[in-house]
């Protein structure tokens, strides 16, 4: 066997990267290429991602991926769920609106005047989440306009090859894919206004979507497949979850904390719903059965608040350090608090939710964050137990979040169960995973992939203290 190589193109809402991964005789590895900031962008009608940028790192990205590993087969991509472009006649018809964009709410309201969420529900079997696809679609004016409609992986995926896919996981996330069947739900698009005509085909992971465009084939430096990988991040996070066994959750952690197990097949009940536990499709048909926390949102926008106070950058491993030296009482907040949903200035939002509690150190602040993250996660933990009827012996926490001993800690202490912390490239790893298997490179079910994750990338364990 040797050595085989392709480009991951994995898109966070805080950072993006291009890394190539290698596969073979036992290795899997990844070499980062090109890592570049994301974030909303406040524009005159409100808040976007800048695409235009994105699309430039990414193809520059992949240029300089090919010409360090000219052996590469493939790309895969995968971002942050449920934010979309529409076009018409192959051409983007506005910039995309961030997911944060307080536009949602009004379409959250019109919505469930039409479909009431407990239907929703029992169609999609997706949890409520204020900026779900339906609800943004619901108030986007321009989507008469359009004939086509690509979530952000589809879109850069068209941009490069000219052809227009839906990818099942991620479509998961626009609430109109239907949990019994995993099609389009036409009837409930029919509905709210949205024209179905605008969905494009759905494909499951693993399929070829296209070859790259003459022009773009020329720019990147080789005529490459980009081959369709669980394009939700998380999607592609929980393939390389080195689970060994049912009675493990997982908690992905970045931007958002996504707490839960894997199913094999969905469980649409009224306890469910009233835990607000989703049903994302994962990869080879299973059901990502979890909650969204807020995640190291609530640290990376303190810190960014505090910089801007500062007008200097803050060493964050070391301000964890401080933290981790907190003696005493540490008070919580609810992390998912709506109120800590927009960009803006979250220290005073959290002091606002902690009152006369608010710590005066910004190393207490940063414990108290970290603490309260960790304590929705250990309820979410218990929540998937009880709703699954399973047996949880540990946890596995993949993604950003691993390298953050504090809140590894944090959560083996709060949920009283032993942590397994890493890989922290999880997301990049599922997503090579995934070509790999379709290339023929590496093996067939999620079971041999992840063993293969848990010998080349051994986990950090952390004991839960009494
Ligand atoms: C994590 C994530 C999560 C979604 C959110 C929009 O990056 O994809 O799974 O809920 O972003």
């Amino acid at each position: 066997m040797s050595i085989r190589a392709v480009a991951a193109v994995d898109l966070g809402a805080t950072s993006g990267r291009v890394m190539i991964g290698r596969i073979g005789e036992g290795r899997l590895e990844l070499e980062l290429v090109s890592r570049f900031p994301n974030g909303p962008v406040e524009r005159e009608d409100g808040l976007h991602w800048d695409f235009g940028a994105l699309y430039e790192h990414v193809v520059a990205g992949l240029a300089e991926a090919v010409r360090r590993e000219p052996e590469i087969e493939s790309i895969g991509i995968d971002s942050w769920a449920v934010d979309y472009g529409l076009l018409r006649g192959g051409e983007l018809l506005a910039e995309p609106f961030h997911y944060r964009d307080a536009r949602s709410e009004r379409g959250v309201a019109e919505v469930h005047a039409i479909v009431p969420f407990t239907e929703l529900y029992q169609r999609n079997g997706l949890q409520f989440l204020p900026f779900n696809t339906l609800y943004q679609y619901r108030v986007d004016g321009r989507i008469a306009d359009a004939d086509t409609t690509l979530l952000i992986p589809d879109l850069i995926a068209f941009l490069l090859t000219g052809t227009p896919v839906a990818e099942r996981t991620n479509a998961s996330t626009t609430g109109l894919l239907e949990v019994a069947s995993s099609e389009w739900d036409l009837d409930l698009a029919e509905r709210l206004g949205i024209p179905a005509g605008i969905l494009p085909p759905l494909v499951d992971p693993g399929t070829v979507v296209g070859t790259l465009r003459p022009a773009l084939a020329e720019r990147i430096g080789k005529d490459l497949p980009v081959i369709a990988v669980g394009s939700h991040d998380t999607a592609s996070a929980v393939v390389a979850v080195p689970l060994t066994n049912s009675n493990s959750a997982y908690i992905s952690c970045g931007t958002w904390g996504l707490v839960g197990l894997e199913l094999a097949q969905p469980r649409v009940t009224d306890a469910a719903r009233e835990a607000n536990f989703t049903h994302e499709l994962g990869v080879d048909g299973r059901f990502r059965f979890l909650h969204n926390v807020t995640g190291l949102w609530l640290l990376s926008e303190s810190v960014r608040a505090w910089e801007a106070e500062d007008g200097a950058s803050i060493d964050l491993p070391e301000l964890l350090a401080e933290a981790s030296a907190v003696r005493g009482e540490i008070p919580l907040f609810d992390a998912n608090d709506p109120s800590l949903s927009a960009p803006g200035d979250m220290p005073a939002r959290i002091a606002a939710l902690l009152g006369e509690d608010a710590p005066a150190s910004r190393a207490a602040f940063a414990r108290s964050i970290v603490e309260s993250i960790a304590a929705a996660f250990a309820d979410a933990v218990q929540a998937a137990s009880a709703l699954s009827g399973r047996e949880i012996d540990s946890v596995h926490l993949v993604g950003g979040g691993s390298l953050n001993r504090l809140l590894c800690q944090a959560t083996a202490d709060r949920t009283g169960l032993p942590v397994l912390a890493g890989p922290v490239e999880a997301t990049a790893l599922g997503n090579v995973l995934v070509q790999a298997r379709a290339l023929g490179a590496a093996p067939a079910t999620l079971e041999e992939l992840r063993a293969l994750v848990a010998a080349t990338h051994e986990p950090v364990r952390y004991e839960p203290r009494g």
